[in-house]
């Protein structure tokens, strides 16, 4: 290659993904011990469960297990985001999907910068979660405008990361040498920093008005605040985790455990209480903590359609509606039972998933399938070619995240008194207008992955496209 060859952005984002993993394993070891556990238990899974192992070989999932992973920031203002923007777009990540935490008490709106085609997703599906604070919804005057004035002196970007990401933009991508570049001054922005911009006073007002807010705005820059590693089996890590000296969070957020599992599940454990200083009368500061970064674990399943994510919408709301699980999780018995039992509704073998259009699948034609093309006799829709055995369906696995598990994550890690209801609507368009783009829809993405298989398919069996 020579020097001046460009780099895939896939090639980008895996090295970055690599570097942020070997930064956050470094700061926050509990980190490398969820890591370890997450590799025997996919390990133990794998061994078990051949058809498990051999669908994951068909779709190309086994080899991005083990880079799988996604990460979350909170950034403070407009301009952060907009740059946050240009700067994952150089990784191939973009941004997808609206999610309002605010109807859950956490003043924020987010999205996940995620790779979006299906290429770039089998090489390294890195994803970031990335929640933009509103500062609208801090009542208190005089705090909203303290809180403005701190953010609007901070630039959370080096200089070399913003000369990097207009090279990449006018030149189409980096070279190799601007690459590597490029990653070190990026990763600056996501590391923690022990030193506070401002005193333990101005701390203790955000704080008292949301732990978030003292977070996001009492701080150099959006520091990484989790990542998180794919379990084929999060059941078991969860049961495991305090064997390995880690407490999870009570319940697993998502849906209850299935055959075919759907959507995502996710459990995290605590934010840890770090020594920080805030800017005082010594030259060190003042001394006291700050809680922000734990570890969470997801086991991914298949992507629902809108028909299947209102049945799951449906479903869940009644379950929390019926149990709420207390601060301390004593009756996460009881949300579990109500769980199960509510989702007995949900069909859990893919034949019924798909042909009721619940998910998304990837069509694919069999060894029969092109037999039978050969000799010409083939024809039908392709549920009617799955049931002859001429095309094969795997699921689509689901890429993004859910705001009602979402805010479960933000309030396990946030404590037990976070919790509080904005009386606020949702505002996409403003959202977009920070970020100075708009957000892809998932379900668009999913259903285009799917009707490009079935044209895919239709083609190699030389039949008409459905
Ligand atoms: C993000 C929490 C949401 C997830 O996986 O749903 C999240 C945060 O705490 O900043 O990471
Ligand atoms: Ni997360």
């Amino acid at each position: 290659m020579s020097a001046d060859a460009l780099v895939h952005p896939d090639e980008i984002r895996s090295m970055f993904s690599s570097a942020m993993s070997d930064m956050y394993r470094a700061e926050v070891p509990q980190y490398g011990t969820l890591l370890e556990l997450v590799a025997d238990k996919n390990d133990e899974t794998l061994k078990a469960d051949h058809a498990l192992h051999d669908s994951l070989t068909g779709n190309d999932e086994l080899d991005r297990l083990d880079v799988e992973r996604h990460g979350a920031i909170r950034l403070g203002k407009a301009e952060e985001l907009f740059t946050m923007r240009r700067l994952f777009a150089v990784m191939g990540m973009h941004p997808v999907g609206y999610y309002d935490l605010s109807v859950a008490g956490v003043p924020v709106h987010s999205t996940a910068f995620r790779p979006i085609d299906d290429a770039a997703l089998r090489r390294n599906p890195f994803r970031v979660f990335t929640s933009l604070l509103r500062l609208e919804l801090i009542e208190d005057e005089n705090l909203r405008h303290d809180a403005q004035q701190i953010l609007a002196a901070r630039d959370i970007f080096t200089a070399d990361v913003i000369k990097l990401i207009y090279l990449a933009e006018k030149n189409g991508g980096l070279t190799q040498v601007q690459a590597e570049q490029f990653v070190t001054q990026a990763l600056e922005t996501f590391r923690w920093h022990s030193d506070a911009t401002v005193s333990l006073n101005s701390y203790q007002k955000m704080h008292d008005a949301h732990r978030l807010i003292a977070d996001v705005v009492c701080f150099k820059g959006p520091h990484i605040n989790h990542l998180t590693p794919r379990t084929l089996d999060i059941d078991a890590v969860q049961k495991t985790m305090p064997e390995r000296g880690i407490s999870p969070k009570a319940v697993v957020e998502g849906p209850p455990t299935r055959k075919c599992p759907i959507l995502l599940r996710q459990t995290s454990f605590k934010a840890l209480e770090e020594q920080v200083y805030f800017v005082g009368d010594t030259p060190k500061g003042t001394p006291g903590t700050h809680t922000a970064r734990f570890g969470e674990i997801e086991q991914r399943g298949v992507a629902l359609t809108a028909k299947g994510r209102a049945l799951y919408d449906t479903l869940l709301a009644s379950v929390r509606q019926a149990v709420q699980i207390n601060a301390g999780g004593s009756n996460a018995r009881d949300y579990e039972t109500e769980l199960c039992e509510r989702f007995v509704a949900f069909p859990d073998d893919y034949e019924t998933l798909r042909v009721e259009g619940l998910a998304f699948f990837k069509y694919s034609p069999t060894k029969d399938g092109l037999d039978a093309a050969r000799n010409g006799k083939l024809a039908g829709t392709a549920h009617e070619l799955v049931d002859q055995g001429y095309l094969r369906a795997d699921p689509i696995i689901y890429e993004d995240f859910l705001p009602v598990s979402a805010a479960g994550i933000f309030q396990s890690n946030l404590g037990g008194d976070a919790q509080k209801n904005y009386q606020t609507h949702s505002n996409q368009d403003e959202f977009e207008q920070a970020l100075g783009a708009s957000v892809r829809d998932e379900l668009a993405l999913y259903a285009k992955t799917q009707q490009v298989s079935i044209d895919r398919a239709f083609d190699a069996l030389g039949l008409k496209k459905s």
